[in-house]
């Protein structure tokens, strides 16, 4: 299995973020991506690519044109307002409110924000750029007959929706590698989304499509992140009614709730008769993860991988969440481990 990853993943790093009313360093920090990469290299890996410049086409199929000017602009347009610290939202269209998008920066992060943790600083769109192009060249590999291909993405993407960004993504970058499968001629996309956290941006992008089925399990959003989505109920509306799939999952969920609930995800992928797969593969369903709550040991990763691989498909392995960050490269490796065993 090849990596793609790229240095240019360590331009992303906010001064800090907004939790538990402090500015706290950032859990999503660029330690994450060296420990992933010393895990693969200790572990025998030894194909690494940087990503192809990104087609930006891809990027205009998931999100707004509005918003993608919004993230490449939004820094530069903050220190004009004679900002210096790290771009932040104060304010956003709650209920009973218009849904304009403003001239004035303040409004403008409001507007595109769906989480005011994630910080914009003067680097941040290379960072993302770099992540959004390995999903793309990940997704090509597999797309020209690799079996699989792993994107090791930093900032992460699936809480990015068509117009939001926050939950520390910006690019979407599981619907990039989707969109890239099917312009390759692949016919049915499933994401499945194993990170603790729901996958709204994902969700929310493909809510109306029946070309891409959603599945995600996570923490149920009545206790977590990102609280207002990822409900049973959401199964997807129009075209796309039937092809979402939320498995929600209580505190301290263990490895055998979490794998009954994996294995109905997996028949739902076999009845869609899906041709390629991507898998928004975070670990922060780790028992140590410090912001999440599910009781998954090292063990476990290598047994759902293994599972993942019996479906047999083309699938692209997309980085996301996983902030035990000692154990991030170990827990993400035993996924990989276990599909290729
Ligand atoms: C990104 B990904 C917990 C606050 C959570 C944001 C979490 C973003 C997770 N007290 N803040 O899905 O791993
Ligand atoms: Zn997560």
């Amino acid at each position: 299995m090849k990596t793609v990853y790229s240095p240019d993943h360590r331009f992303h790093f906010p001064q800090g973020e907004l939790s538990g009313g402090a500015f706290v360093r950032p859990f999503e920090c660029p330690e994450r991506w060296q420990y992933i990469v010393d895990a693969l290299k200790g572990s025998g890996y030894t194909e690494f690519l940087n990503p192809d410049a990104l087609d930006e086409s891809y990027l205009l199929n998931i999100h707004s044109a509005g918003y993608l000017d919004f993230l490449k602009t939004a820094w530069s347009q903050w220190q004009q307002a004679g900002f210096s610290g790290d771009a932040l939202p104060t304010v956003f269209p709650a209920r009973r409110m218009q849904q304009r998008e403003p001239v004035d920066i303040d409004g403008r992060l409001g507007y595109y924000a769906m989480a005011l943790e994630t910080a914009i600083t003067e680097t941040t769109w290379k960072a993302v750029y770099s992540s959004a192009a390995c999903a793309q060249t990940a997704a090509r590999l597999v797309a020209e007959g690799d079996a699989c291909a792993f994107s090791l993405c930093r900032p992460p993407g699936h809480h990015a929706a068509y117009d939001l960004y926050g939950g520390y993504c910006f690019i979407n970058n599981a619907a990039v590698a989707a969109e890239v499968l099917l312009a390759a001629g692949k016919q049915r996309v499933s994401i499945l989304d194993v990170d603790f956290h729901h996958g709204n941006g994902t969700q929310d992008i493909f809510y109306q499509r029946n070309d891409v089925q959603f599945l995600s399990l996570h923490g149920e959003p009545k206790e977590a992140f990102p609280h207002f989505l990822g409900y049973a109920d959401e199964i997807g509306e129009g075209a796309g009614e039937g092809f979402n799939i939320n498995y929600p999952l209580p505190r301290g969920c263990p490895y055998q709730q979490w794998l009954t609930a994996l294995d109905d995800a997996l028949d739902k992928v076999n009845q869609y008769d899906a041709d390629a797969l991507v898998i928004s593969l975070g670990v922060d369903t780790f028992e140590k993860d410090p912001i999440s709550f599910f009781k998954l040991k090292q063990d476990d990763f290598y047994d759902y991988g293994a599972r993942i691989a019996q479906l047999n498909k083309p699938t692209v392995f997309v980085m996301e969440g996983g902030y035990a960050v000692e154990e991030i490269g170990v827990n993400t490796v035993n996924v990989l481990n276990g599909f290729l065993k």
